[in-house]
């Protein structure tokens, strides 16, 4: 039984599709990010990073705790060996690019979301940070154009990215003043993502 620590938000969302899609029996707890539960001394034991999502795996050699997104996933895939190659070139390229969906475009987006949402802007950073979007969707949309998936079969590196691009790749073309093109291969994976079971349990 695994013990699922999250809020919701696109993080949580992102942990709680691979636990969907390893299978594993789990169960939720709510931490409420808004009244300051994420600094509760029990919770950092869990998560020292003051954030959600985390899990704490009761194995029976012990409890497991794993904070940060990209580790539970890889944590998750090795555990029920899936969505994650055991070996060779397959599995560092899916390292590569779960790192540069939590990374990369899950550092990129919120920022942005920050800075356009502000009563009033701050001059450069909507630029700034939609450039840098505009940027990473089209290295995205580069990387899909010859393959179904990220890494060619679906992996633990779709899940991140599809969470972010679900909720903001319209956000970003708005806010980009026309610099983000059309994307058709990044609109056709995320419908064939958001077919998936896993997916459309966790909603
Ligand atoms: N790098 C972390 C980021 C997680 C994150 O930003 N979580 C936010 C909610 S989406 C949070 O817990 N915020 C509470 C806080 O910052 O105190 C991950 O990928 O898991």
């Amino acid at each position: 039984m695994i013990t699922f620590y999250t809020y919701p938000g696109p993080n949580s969302r992102k942990a709680q599709i691979m636990l969907e899609e390893s299978g594993e029996a789990y169960e939720t707890r709510t931490v409420d990010i808004t009244k300051g539960e994420q600094f509760d001394p029990a919770y950092l034991r869990i998560s020292p990073n003051n954030k959600i999502p985390a899990i704490v795996d009761h194995t029976p050699s012990g409890d497991v705790p794993v904070f940060e997104t990209a580790a539970i996933l890889i944590y998750l895939a090795e555990k029920t060996r899936r969505l994650l190659p055991a070996a060779g070139p397959g599995r560092i390229d899916v390292m590569a690019w779960l790192v540069w969906g939590t990374g990369g475009v899950g550092g990129t987006l919120p920022q942005l979301h920050h800075y356009a949402d502000l009563p009033e802007r701050v001059p450069g950073t909507v630029e700034r940070f939609a450039t840098e979007a505009v940027r990473l969707f089209n290295v995205l949309e580069r990387r899909l154009k010859d393959r179904e998936y990220i890494c060619g079969d679906y992996s633990i590196a779709d899940i991140p990215t599809f969470c972010s691009a679900a909720g903001w790749l319209g956000r970003v073309r708005e806010l980009s003043d026309g610099k983000l093109g059309e994307t058709p291969a990044i609109d056709r994976w995320l419908k064939a993502v958001a077919s998936r079971p896993a997916v459309k349990r966790v909603g």
